[in-house]
């Protein structure tokens, strides 16, 4: 198991972030996928894998729940 946090830009309520973490919590692997909202700024996803994710891999998963960015690693 591996615990990775992103920093992600473009949330702005609680459907955004059941967005991200339905899309996230799809990718292969994932069994824990959580969001720590802050609306309008840098909100922090948490992940717990069995592997390790591909930065892409979120930028994908992202892009398929909305207009949400990859800032960084956390
Ligand atoms: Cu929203």
């Amino acid at each position: 198991m591996s615990t990775s946090t992103y920093v992600l830009s473009g949330l702005t309520c609680e459907h955004c972030v059941k967005a991200v973490s339905e899309e996230v919590s799809a990718l292969d692997g994932v069994t824990e996928a959580t969001v720590d909202l802050v609306a309008g700024g840098e909100s922090t996803l948490t992940v717990t894998a069995d592997r390790e994710l591909s930065d892409d891999e979120v930028r994908e998963a992202l892009e398929e729940a909305g207009e949400y960015q990859l800032v960084g690693r956390g």
